[in-house]
């Protein structure tokens, strides 16, 4: 099979409700949008880089530049199997995400080909839906955290995340703990806004029984992780601090770890995601798909990855319409009554761009050949710098 063209397209589109994180607060969803084209096919990722390099290091402007002079250039036309991918990219350090943009698309495009589902090709379970979860921002104040939770608890979410960080913490936590009442499977993502000179703060969210805390500590503090877990009784998931499957069976055998949230970016795409999938469920660490407050393309994405049967928890892939009025696929996920999201059946990711919306949001586009053989350095060197103009 033989790719022919990839194309980067920059998009811009409103949040119905600002996000906010421990990080800061996003209103509007910006991406690269990748198209591979080949044999009369075409495959979709989205990279989840992010404007400001808060949650990681890659923003959208490294990550142009990363698809432009380093990954596209290595990705050879003549495609066996999207592992393929993987291997011309391995030699590149970091910059996950901007190599599962393109990974992703050419996994879809794969599976284009072979004319099945995206899921099936991965190995997921033949599933119609799989059971989601919400993640919701830090609101004005305790009351409101409450409306918000529970109508998305009414909504059929089939769990709530809240984000935290100190000042926003145990309070509205246990307000809501008290309004839902005990059963309602809630959690808290830290988004690392504590470090563990905390330890006796966090040990006062016990008795909230959270299903889990997701990365209360700094990406890197694996082993205060470990010695945090010794202290508190609420499991710790990781987020920030898992890139590569090492990542995971290093942090599980220190103990740092009880649950594992995996997003296909922060990995470096599907052959990282199949071997944390894997190690998860031979390990029987329980597992969820996180989220990057994707447009449709990515999430699509994380419903196929999420019929792998190591996907133990519902998780952060939530309906189109909890982000945006209007997602840029032409049939936008819909929450089912059951909480769950269809797995879409056509071939590939089996959701298609909707391509007026797409012109209309878009900032930016740049379509690069696929070369026979990979560049070599000088000519990787030799490629012009255009000024490009994201519209910030
Ligand atoms: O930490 O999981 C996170 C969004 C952007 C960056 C980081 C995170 C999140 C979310 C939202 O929690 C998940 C989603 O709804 O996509
Ligand atoms: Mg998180």
């Amino acid at each position: 099979m033989h790719l022919e063209q990839i194309i980067m397209q920059f998009v811009s589109l409103p949040l119905k409700t600002p996000f906010e994180t421990s990080f800061g607060r996003e209103e509007t969803k910006r991406a690269w949008l990748i198209t591979v084209r080949g044999e009369g096919l075409e495959g979709y990722g989205e990279c989840v880089s992010s404007d400001e390099p808060l949650y990681s290091e890659e923003t959208h402007a490294s990550a142009y530049y990363a698809l432009r002079d380093h990954i596209i250039p290595r990705i050879r036309s003549d495609i066996g199997h999207p592992y393929d991918i993987f291997n011309q990219l391995k030699s590149l350090r970091g910059n996950r995400m901007a190599k599962a943009a393109v990974e992703t698309a050419v996994w879809d495009w794969y599976a284009k080909c072979l004319s099945r589902p995206l899921c099936q090709v991965l190995g997921g379970r033949a599933v119609a839906s799989i059971p989601v979860g919400v993640s919701i921002g830090i609101q004005p104040d305790g009351r409101q955290l409450c409306q918000v939770a529970e109508s998305f608890w009414r909504e059929g979410y089939r769990r709530l995340k809240v984000k935290i960080r100190p000042g926003w913490d145990l309070e509205p936590l246990t307000l809501l703990r008290r309004h839902l009442g005990a059963k309602v499977p809630i959690m808290a993502d830290a988004n690392s806004a504590y470090t563990f000179l905390d330890v006796d703060h966090l040990k006062a969210f016990d008795p909230l029984e959270l299903m889990m805390i997701e990365q209360p500590l700094a990406y890197d503090d694996i082993i205060e992780h470990g010695k945090l877990a010794h202290e508190i009784t609420t499991p710790i998931c990781l987020d920030e601090s898992i890139h590569t499957a090492d990542d995971v069976a290093k942090a599980w055998e220190i103990g740092a770890l009880g649950v594992v949230n995996l997003k296909i970016g922060r990995v470096g795409g599907y052959a990282s995601s199949l071997a944390i999938e894997e190690f998860s469920r031979n390990h029987r660490i329980p597992l969820w798909c996180g989220g990057m407050l994707e447009t449709g393309i990515g999430r699509a994405h994380n419903v196929h990855l999420t019929t792998l049967p190591g996907f133990t928890l519902p998780g952060d892939t939530s309906a189109s319409s909890r982000y945006f009025d209007h997602d840029i696929i032409t049939e936008p996920f819909v929450l089912n009554a059951d909480g769950t999201l269809s797995v879409p059946k056509g071939p590939g990711i089996g959701v298609a761009p909707d391509r007026k919306r797409i012109r209309d949001l878009l900032v930016y586009e740049e379509v690069f050949a696929v070369s026979p053989q990979p560049l070599t350095n000088s000519e990787r060197r030799e490629r012009r710098f255009p000024e490009i103009d994201l519209g910030r």
